[in-house]
């Protein structure tokens, strides 16, 4: 039985990633601050096949005390899903909040990096995977999309830099890129917002949770000798628009 470590399990990708997992014959440890919710999807999965690890991914000490806590049969992780993450906000970046620019970095990339560095040499000798949620935002830029984007092309590069130095190792990488999908993200971006949140995703037949879950799963349980490198996917109702002029 394999064991996944999925970052976010509390709502959204991360909670959709674990409930695919599981049903797929894996064990997972699902990780996030809303304790109830983990202990709600505990309760749903099993303690036999889920385990709750309630952290901050930005605080080191409390994620090493998480990990070293582990039941024996959760301890080897063949799989790193690095789901946990946020966009604060849409001002412009003239009028935007240095505070949440910062709260994106340290999530988005810092907490990223930092559990990836922890868990590469086990993921090393298990020949696992890491499948990184990075987004289109990594390669479309949008007004208010400023650090946000920046944090997913980060996502984006880092993942195909760790491909490169794990030539030889069999450890898998992908960064999986989805666009527009219906989790609690706008709600977090706003503040709050149910409005705002139902505005972006009403009508427009959004990607779900389930959708991004289901090629997490996919990527991760390919045979042994393929490597999904990125993974661009939007809802069919979704896609470009022209550059923008300012006049005058
Ligand atoms: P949700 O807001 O529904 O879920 C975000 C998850 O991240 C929650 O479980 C939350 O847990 C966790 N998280 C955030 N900050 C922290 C923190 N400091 N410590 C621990 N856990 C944290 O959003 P999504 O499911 O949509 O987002 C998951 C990932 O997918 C993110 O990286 C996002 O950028 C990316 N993505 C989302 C897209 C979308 O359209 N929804 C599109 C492209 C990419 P808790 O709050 O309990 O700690
Ligand atoms: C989230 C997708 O388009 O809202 O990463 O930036 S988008």
């Amino acid at each position: 039985m394999k064991t996944a470590l999925v970052t976010g399990a509390t709502s959204g990708i991360g909670e959709a990633c674990a409930r695919a997992f599981v049903a797929a014959g894996w064990r997972v440890i699902g990780t996030g601050r809303r304790a109830e919710r983990l202990d709600a999807l505990k309760a749903e999965l099993g303690a036999d096949t889920f385990h709750a690890a309630v952290f901050d991914v930005r605080d080191e000490a409390a994620r090493d005390a998480a990990l070293a806590a582990l039941p024996a049969e959760f301890a080897g992780i063949d799989c790193l899903v690095n789901n946990a993450g946020l966009a604060l906000g849409t001002e412009p970046a003239q009028s935007a909040s240095l505070e949440s620019w910062k709260t994106m970095i340290d999530t988005n990339v810092t907490a990223l990096v930092s559990l990836t560095h922890k868990l590469l040499p086990a993921l090393v000798e298990r020949k696992g995977a890491i499948v990184n949620l990075s987004s289109v935002a990594a390669t479309y830029p949008y007004a208010g999309g400023n650090v946000y984007g920046g944090t997913k092309a980060f996502v984006h590069q880092f993942s195909l830099g760790l491909r490169s130095d794990l030539a030889g190792t069999g450890v898998r990488v992908t960064s999986i890129e989805p666009g527009m999908v219906e989790t609690e993200f706008t709600l977090v971006r706003t503040g709050g917002n149910q409005q705002a949140s139902d505005n972006l995703y009403g009508g427009a037949n959004p990607m779900t949770a389930e959708d991004i879950a289901g090629t997490v799963l996919w990527v991760a349980t390919l045979p042994a000798h393929l490597n999904i490198n990125t993974l661009e996917l939007m809802p069919v109702s979704q896609s470009f628009a022209g550059f923008q002029v300012a006049r005058g």
